[in-house]
Parts: C-alpha cells; sequence; structure tokens
C-alpha cells in the first residue's frame, strides 16, 4: 500500500531506527534538582575572553530566541516540533568572546551530569539554552530552570539543569560518553555506541 504524503514527510524527517512519539518521554539519570532563584546561577569559563556569571534574573535578561526543533534519544525515540525558547548558544558565546583556539565545550549540571560536544555544533544556528518548551516554563523533570538543545545531535548531548558551559583546547568525554556511548552522536550517521568510533 502506497503511503501518505504525511508519512512519508514524517519518515524523512526520522534518523534511521528510531521511532515517532508525541508524548514527551522524560530521561534523567538521578534525582530531578531543586531549583532556588537566589543561588542560581550559570558559569561560562574556559577560553573566553571574559569568564561569565549570570544569575537568574540576568540570563532571563538576554534576548529570546524560538526554536522549533526535532529532538531524537539515542533509546529510540523522536519527538517532532519542539517549540524551544532561550538564549541562542552563539550569543552566549560571544557575550563571553570565546578564543580562536577554542574547539570543544564542557558543560556541567546540577545533580553532575555533564556532556561535551565540538564548538561548531554547540554554536549551531539551532542551539540554544532553553527555559522554554511548548509555550510553557520547562518543566523541573525537563530541565528547569535551564537546559541546552542541541537539536542536530542525539538527546544527551542536550544537558538538562545546566550550571557551567566551559570552552576547552581538547576534548573530555562527558557522563553518557565515559560510558559507552558516541563521543558524537549524529542520529543520520547513528553515532550511539562508542565502539563504532573505531570505524571512522
Ligand atoms: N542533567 C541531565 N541532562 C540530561 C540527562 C540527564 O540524565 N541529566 N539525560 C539526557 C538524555 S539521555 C536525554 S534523551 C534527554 C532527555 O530529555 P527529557 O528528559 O527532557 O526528555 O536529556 C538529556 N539530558
Ligand atoms: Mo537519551
Amino acid at each position: 500500500m502506497p503511503k501518505s504524503a504525511a508519512s512519508a514527510a514524517a519518515d524523512s524527517r526520522l534518523p534511521p531506527g528510531q521511532t515517532l512519539v508525541t508524548n514527551f518521554p522524560v530521561l534523567s539519570y538521578g534525582p530531578t534538582p531543586r531549583f532556588d532563584p537566589a543561588t542560581w546561577n550559570l558559569r561560562v569559563s574556559g577560553l573566553v575572553e571574559r569568564p561569565l556569571v549570570f544569575t537568574w534574573n540576568q540570563f532571563r535578561e538576554l534576548p529570546r530566541t524560538t526554536q522549533l526543533a526535532d529532538f531524537h534519544c539515542v533509546t529510540s525515540w523522536s519527538r517532532f516540533d519542539n517549540r524551544w525558547e532561550g538564549v541562542k548558544t552563539r550569543l552566549v558565546a560571544e557575550l563571553a568572546g570565546v578564543k580562536a583556539d577554542a574547539r570543544h565545550v564542557f558543560v556541567r549540571c546540577d545533580g553532575g551530569y555533564t556532556t561535551n560536544l565540538p564548538l561548531a555544533e554547540f554554536l549551531a544556528e539551532d542551539a540554544l539554552l532553553a527555559y522554554r518548551h511548548d509555550g510553557r516554563e520547562l518543566e523541573p523533570d525537563h530541565g528547569w530552570p535551564l537546559r541546552l538543545v542541541v537539536p542536530k545531535l542525539y538527546a544527551w548531548k542536550s544537558a538538562k539543569w545546566v550550571r557551567a558551559i566551559e570552552f576547552t583546547a581538547r576534548d573530555r568525554r562527558g557522563f553518557w560518553e565515559v560510558r559507552g556511548y558516541h563521543n558524537h552522536g549524529d542520529p543520520w550517521k547513528e553515532e550511539r555506541y562508542s565502539f563504532q568510533e573505531d570505524d571512522e
């Protein structure tokens, strides 16, 4: 039976091995951290001209961006058309003045989760630090008050409860990257597991 135009269009947006969901599963290692707006901050450090520390109020005053994006978890679910609102990663990088020798980004979260990504992917035009999702403030389980969103990589790179962003010359593997997940994580290339890195 021929596929409908709508399902063919959906297939072309679904990376190999993924299944579309319409709910929004929660994938967290460990408990959801508590947020205190009085003590929360976001640190931007490493190879930058101007190390920055934003309070919650300062961060919310930065220019806002909206990004519609699909979300692909390596455990095989994908969720289309997430409407993220927050601050472009590019803006944060510009404010800090990322130095020319920076190549990688290491992200730290409340609760100890970390992830790493190449600078170029952190600075992708669709990447942002999001505090709203689908018209509402982010839910605590989905990363409130602030999560990274990098739509072109598997969602474990979209770190929830982000507290620190470090620009570095050398790469360093994050939480899942040292536990068997791929260092890069492109869903279109099915870069799921670290053993695949040997073939590259
Ligand atoms: N701090 C933190 N960020 C995280 C995770 C986590 O366990 N802790 N899980 C990652 C994984 S594996 C996925 S698929 C997405 C899931 O985001 P969601 O729970 O909002 O669906 O968050 C990512 N970011
Ligand atoms: Mo995931």
